[in-house]
């Protein structure tokens, strides 16, 4: 495989974390570039055991600061890029829409603007299953493939749909090279504490109200975080060009028995188990057919939940420092302002 340089954006956040590590791991002769304005989601913490690695340079940057994209692309002539950089939970977006478009769609079409300038092999949009709206609870026979139509719930399902939009459009209009992966809920390490599977983790171990919106029955498709990587690094290799590919592995499961599995996992009591009002425009059902990129791509997860769920609750008992210090900041005034009353 040829050398390869690498711009990755939103490196410092959940799931590009994990592919930042999981790509240098892989690929000894590549470089990789993050790319991230480090918002409250950002955090150096994540990248700490690569930052004196030479074959990785960090960039604190905004992609909605076209001038300074364009400058790091004429530094830089990536060969690849793999948007990750996107504000990314729901309940904030239902409070704060306007940062979603902006860096949602907005951050998207500066990237594609300067892949047209300087040229590229591949630009990569990390896109969502929430694109495709929900799915109702008594049609387990339904799942989204690729052809389903786009149909958002939240503000920040709007502005990914609308991002995937564009980046079809620049495709069709520029022959721009895109792909674009539509993956499920993921978990792993690194996951911000604002999210379900890391917030239960770090309430219980706190012995405070675990908050389960709505009636828990809310069904969400999990895969774990390195096998999202995985389907990008297959898709950005062999992927074909203007193509979408949904990713998941077929593991459906209800909020409440989540919450459950981490209460007994830590041997914490059930009666810290709160139901609070619902999520606004709540979608019911998430479920990936992933036959395209199995078939395609030969893409199967590898992580087991059961496995996958043990790891994760493992990693944050182990790494306590990581996530203690991102709820002794800003982040508490958030909690505050979404679960006060508990
Ligand atoms: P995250 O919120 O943990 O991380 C987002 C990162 O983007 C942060 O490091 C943040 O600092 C950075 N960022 C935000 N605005 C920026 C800007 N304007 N310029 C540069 N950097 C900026 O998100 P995540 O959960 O890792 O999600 C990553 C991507 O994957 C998102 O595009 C999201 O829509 C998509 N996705 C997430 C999931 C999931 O389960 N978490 C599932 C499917 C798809
Ligand atoms: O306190 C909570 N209580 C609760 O019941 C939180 C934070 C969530 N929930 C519920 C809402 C959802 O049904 O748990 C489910 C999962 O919620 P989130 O972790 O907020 O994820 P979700 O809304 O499903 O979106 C995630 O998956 C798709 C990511 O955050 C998105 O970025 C991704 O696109």
């Amino acid at each position: 495989m040829s050398k390869k340089n690498i711009i990755v954006t939103g490196g410092a956040g959940f799931i590009g974390g994990n592919f930042v590590h999981y790509m240098l791991e892989k690929y000894a002769d590549y470089r990789i570039v993050c790319v991230d304005a480090l918002t409250y989601a950002g955090n150096l913490d994540t990248l700490s055991s690569v930052m004196n690695n030479p074959n990785f340079r960090f960039v604190k940057m905004d992609i909605t600061d076209r001038d300074s994209i364009f400058k790091l692309f004429q530094e830089e002539h990536p060969d690849i890029v793999v948007n990750f950089a996107a504000e990314s939970h729901v309940d904030r977006s239902i409070k704060d829409p306007g940062v979603f478009l902006r860096t949602n769609i907005i951050g998207t079409q500066v990237l594609m603007d300067a892949c047209r300038e300087f040229g590229i092999e591949r630009y990569h949009q990390v896109s969502t299953d929430e694109v495709y709206g929900d799915l109702p609870l008594d049609r387990p026979d339904l799942f989204f493939t690729e052809s389903t139509p786009i149909h958002t719930s939240s503000p920040y399902s709007a502005s990914k749909a609308s991002a995937d939009l564009l980046v079809l459009a620049y495709h069709r209009t520029f022959k721009l090279p895109i792909t674009i992966s539509r993956c499920s809920n993921n978990y792993g390490p690194y996951h911000f504490p604002e999210k379900l599977i890391p917030l239960m983790i770090a309430n219980a171990l706190a012995d405070k109200p675990l908050p389960v919106y709505g009636d828990g029955l809310n069904v969400r498709d999990w895969l774990y975080v390195k096998d999202h990587c995985l389907a990008i690094d297959l898709i950005i290799h062999q992927g074909r060009v203007g193509e979408v590919y949904n990713v998941g592995g077929h593991n459906e499961m209800t909020n409440i028995d989540i919450v459950k599995l981490i209460l007994k996992a830590l041997d914490k009591p059930e009666s810290l188990i709160t139901y609070v009002k619902d999520r606004a425009g709540h979608d019911r059902r998430y479920a990936i057919d992933p036959a395209k990129i199995h078939k395609e791509l030969g893409f199967l997860p590898t992580t087991r939940f059961a496995d996958g769920i043990k790891m994760t609750i493992q990693w944050y008992l182990e790494n306590k420092g990581w996530w203690e210090k991102i709820l002794s900041g800003e982040y508490q005034n958030y909690y505050e302002k979404m679960y006060g009353d508990l």
